[in-house]
């Protein structure tokens, strides 16, 4: 892969956009290769957590590459729209959690990006926005929806309407970033969070994951009994009897995911 970087560190894996000489615009080979990323990471059972972050000091990914989209007929765009979409649900449906790193720019497909991941971290100097009406097109890889079920209504349709970008502290404060660290501890941060859920049952962190994502999209009723079936199912698990007879000896215990 020439512009996507997989690098596993123990039970947690770092996939990086490296491409910062166009600030890690997405191009149909960045995307490409980033779902060549996804696909070894979905298949690897080893793995608890997965880090997304963008090469170099300026961006996390300023977004779908602009050169690239200028000549594109309706049926390209739509080719492109598909393919983003395809990816970013691949990254979505992976089991184990995802930590994006925001550690720049991330700007209309790299600001979508972040909102595929299920915990964002943001560095003091990154931007976040999703410029697209600024080129007279709209979010086209779910920025819409992802980006309204996480902040509202409202904050989606400034962002989006305007087309302005937000600082760290701002994206904080609306709820598009969870900590906003410095620079040079920014992955650190992410690292530790990874090796954190990392310790935990994995069986029971991946179906909390799937609870969470498929019962906001059901209505209470029927998003409660999902969670139940999912509880009752992991006492089948050996890592439930593992981590109650761990408590009850008081002492750590050893998950296999099984
Ligand atoms: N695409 C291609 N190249 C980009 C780029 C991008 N999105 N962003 C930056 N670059 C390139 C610049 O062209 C420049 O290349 P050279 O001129 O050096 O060859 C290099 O990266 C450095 O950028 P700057 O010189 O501009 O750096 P500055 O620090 O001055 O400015 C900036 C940084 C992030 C403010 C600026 O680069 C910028 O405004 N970039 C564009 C940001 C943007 O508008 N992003 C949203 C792109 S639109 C769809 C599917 C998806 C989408 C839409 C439709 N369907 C098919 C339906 C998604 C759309 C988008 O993401």
């Amino acid at each position: 892969m020439d512009f996507v970087r997989l690098e596993l560190d123990g039970a947690v894996a770092v996939i990086t956009i490296d491409r910062p000489k166009a600030l890690n615009a997405l191009n149909q080979q960045v995307l490409r290769e980033l779902e060549e990323a996804i696909t070894r990471v979905a298949h690897d059972g080893a793995l608890r957590a997965v880090i997304l972050t963008g090469a170099g000091e300026k961006a996390f990914v300023a977004g779908a590459d602009i050169g690239e989209m200028t000549q594109y007929t309706t049926a390209q765009a739509l080719i492109f729209a598909q393919m983003g979409h395809r990816v970013l649900a691949s990254l979505e449906a992976l089991q184990v959690p995802t930590i994006a790193a925001v550690n720049g720019f991330a700007l209309g497909g790299g600001c979508e990006l972040a909102l595929a991941c299920d915990l964002i971290y943001a560095s003091e100097k990154a931007k976040l926005g999703v410029p697209e009406v600024t080129l007279a097109v709209i979010p086209g890889f779910g920025g819409t929806q992802r980006l309204t079920r996480l902040v509202g209504k409202a904050r989606a349709k400034e962002l989006i309407f305007t087309g302005e970008m937000i600082d760290a502290a701002k994206a904080k404060e609306i709820g598009l970033v969870l900590e906003v660290l410095p620079a040079a501890e920014l992955l650190g941060h992410c690292r530790k969070v990874a090796g954190t859920i990392a310790k935990r049952g994995p069986v029971a962190v991946s179906q909390a994951k799937r609870v969470i994502e498929h019962g906001a999209d059901l209505p209470l009723k029927d998003a409660n009994e999902l969670e139940r079936q999912a509880f009752a199912l992991l006492f089948g698990t050996a890592d439930q009897r593992e981590g109650m007879k761990a408590f009850v000896e008081k002492r750590a215990a050893e998950f296999k995911g099984t």
